[in-house]
């Protein structure tokens, strides 16, 4: 990625600041010690053209090649109310994206609760915020989305747990990266003030992947919970027919094989 471009592309953004690299291992882990310092401003973004140990959720590992993807890190400096919740963030991400494959590709996707963007029920990005913490407040967060642009960006299916697909494919031809990343932060930054609000949550629950259908969740401790996806809840859980509310956490969603 050609960084004066870069910079060009998103100039029109108020990013608090901007790091780039072409190779990196997780832009989450720059991000996490980039928050750390005391000078860290909001909507500060790091970015990578390849990463060679991106990390999704609970140790797994998130491909992104070189040349065929995004791989961002945005810091976000919470506020008060945006503290009660971090988990929004994660929809936020996912909203946003939505949003932008719509105004920019017209694609209809869907989130696949909690944290999973798929077209054509295929996994096109994955989503993994994490904070740094001073006692028991978050002092910064990090949104880390990983976004499959080329065909290439898609492991072989032999490492993939669940099926993926990439924006070009999806689109039919070749897209611009930097279109998409400049979208996508746009969008960001528009749905933030509405973090967690009606509004939010009903575009969230109008995209929910599986609505209406059987689906097996398994949660922390082994348990799968079985039910009928309908829908998401003002705090974010996930309400199936059997059980009113799962958190966020290390959960799985899958559609059932019945
Ligand atoms: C996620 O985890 O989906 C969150 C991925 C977040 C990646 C971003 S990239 C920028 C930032 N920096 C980081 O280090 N991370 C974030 P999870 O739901 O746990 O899914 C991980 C699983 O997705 C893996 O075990 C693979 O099966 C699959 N996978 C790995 N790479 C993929 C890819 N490029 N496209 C689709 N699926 C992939």
């Amino acid at each position: 990625m050609d960084k004066k471009k870069l910079q060009a592309a998103l100039k029109h953004l108020p990013l608090g600041g901007l790091r780039y690299d072409e190779q990196v291992g997780s832009t989450n882990d720059i991000a996490l010690a980039w928050a750390n310092e005391k000078s860290i401003a909001d909507y500060s973004l790091v970015l990578a053209n390849e990463q060679t140990a991106g990390r999704g959720r609970d140790g797994r590992k998130w491909q992104t090649p070189a040349d065929s993807a995004l791989a961002l890190s945005l810091i976000l400096l919470p506020n008060s109310d945006e503290k009660k919740n971090l988990a929004l963030f994660t929809a936020l991400g996912a909203v946003a994206l939505v949003a932008t494959l719509k105004t920019n590709y017209a694609i209809n996707a869907e989130i696949k609760w909690p944290n999973d963007v798929l077209i054509e029920g295929k996994k096109i990005a994955g989503i993994l915020v994490e904070a740094n913490w001073l006692g028991d407040q978050p002092k910064a967060v990090v949104l880390g989305m990983g976004i499959n642009i080329r065909p290439r960006a898609v492991p072989p299916a032999e490492m993939l747990n669940f099926p993926a697909t990439s924006l070009d494919d999806a689109v039919g031809t070749s897209t611009r990266r930097l279109d998409v990343l400049a979208g996508l932060l746009s969008q960001i930054i528009a749905w933030r003030p509405r973090l967690g609000t009606d509004k939010m949550v009903s575009v969230w629950d109008g995209h929910l992947a599986y609505k209406g259908q059987q689906v097996e969740v398994r949660v922390r401790d082994g348990q799968v919970i079985h039910g009928r996806v309908l829908g998401i809840n003002p705090d974010g859980s996930l309400r199936l027919d059997t059980v009113p509310s799962i958190h966020f956490g290390d959960v799985h969603l899958r559609p059932s094989r019945v």
